[in-house]
């Protein structure tokens, strides 16, 4: 037996930690009910501890998401919450950001949510320049309905709905959202968790529509293609020098999805949805100041 002792840690102690740290402060009481090892535990930790360090207050956050698993996640945090119908999680964002421009909107939804039945909202909120964060968990496939074929599922890739392999090609979302207009474009992987952590707070830090893309393991329906092995491997920070100001730069990064890069794409600052709103209103005779919003009572 080794002559060093080491200091008991008792569980009390820990615990008393982190309640004093406030990571616990944006935790609902209901525990996640993902399976276990999915990717979308990440997703717990990384918004709680980032709406934390960001110092926002619980009541002036809403969640709102579609339909899916990683659509689950609002009753698992502290913050007002608004489980919309499938696909539809982005014209509610707007809505509820235009009504309140002091709310702080973070929407998540999942691959299919985003890119199939929603796929029509996403141009837009990215065009408007609408003042939220929309964090997309990609687990190329239907997670909720057990395993079907999703529009960002790999060739090759079979499953209940392509038993004899998808033929077709999945689609480029961050090329995608680049050339919408998104004025902040991210990836990071579940299996980096603090890497995503960061992510997630730098996307809700910024002031317009931020997207950030997550890599993200379907652990129960995916056994081959997108793995905790398989990414682990393919992901690579982005390059140390990539012009986060050059929607070029940000392009070639995008279309290497491979090697999936991982990081800050792209930034701009533009005016947002809210700050246009202002001016159409001070356009047409409304007493209010630039950066206020709030345009009619
Ligand atoms: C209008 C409508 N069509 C289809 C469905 C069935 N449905 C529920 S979730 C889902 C896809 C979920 O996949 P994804 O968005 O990738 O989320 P995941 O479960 O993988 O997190 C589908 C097709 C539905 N609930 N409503
Ligand atoms: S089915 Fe897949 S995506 Fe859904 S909770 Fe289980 S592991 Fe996660
Ligand atoms: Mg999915």
């Amino acid at each position: 037996m080794s002559a060093e002792l080491k200091e008991p840690v008792y569980l009390e102690e820990k615990l008393k930690d982190i309640q004093d740290s406030g990571r616990l402060d944006f935790r609902s009481g209901s525990l996640p009910t993902w399976c276990p090892g999915c990717g979308y535990y990440s997703m717990t930790e990384g918004v709680t501890n980032s709406l934390n360090e960001l110092g926002l207050k619980n009541e002036n956050v809403v969640c709102v998401s579609g339909i899916g698993c990683a659509s689950r996640f609002p009753f698992f945090v502290d913050v007002y919450g608004f489980h919309t119908l499938h696909g539809r999680t982005l014209p509610v964002a707007t809505g509820i950001k235009t009504a309140n421009d002091d709310l702080t909107v973070v929407v998540v939804g999942g691959d299919g949510d985003g890119f199939a039945i929603g796929g029509g909202h996403i141009p837009h909120a990215a065009k408007r320049n609408v003042d939220i964060t929309y964090l997309l968990f990609d687990n190329g496939i239907y997670g909720l309905t057990k395993g079907q074929t999703s529009p960002t599922s790999s060739q090759g890739f079979k499953t209940s709905t392509t038993p004899y392999e998808n033929r077709e090609q999945p689609l480029k979302p961050l090329m995608m959202v680049l050339s919408y207009g998104a004025s902040w474009v991210g990836q990071a992987y579940a299996g980096h968790q603090h890497h995503l952590a960061d992510m997630i707070k730098q996307a809700i830090a910024h002031r317009g529509f931020s997207y950030l893309h997550i890599l993200s393991p379907c652990v129960t329906f995916d056994k081959t293609n997108m793995t905790y092995q398989n990414m682990s491997m393919a992901v690579r920070p982005l390059p140390e020098d990539h012009d986060t100001s050059s929607q070029m730069a940000a392009m070639r990064e995008a279309t290497k999805t491979d090697a999936p890069g991982l990081g800050v794409l792209f930034r701009e600052d533009r005016p947002t949805l809210g700050d246009n709103l202002d001016a159409i209103a001070r356009s047409a005779g409304a007493d209010i100041k630039p950066g206020t919003a709030q345009a009619a009572e």
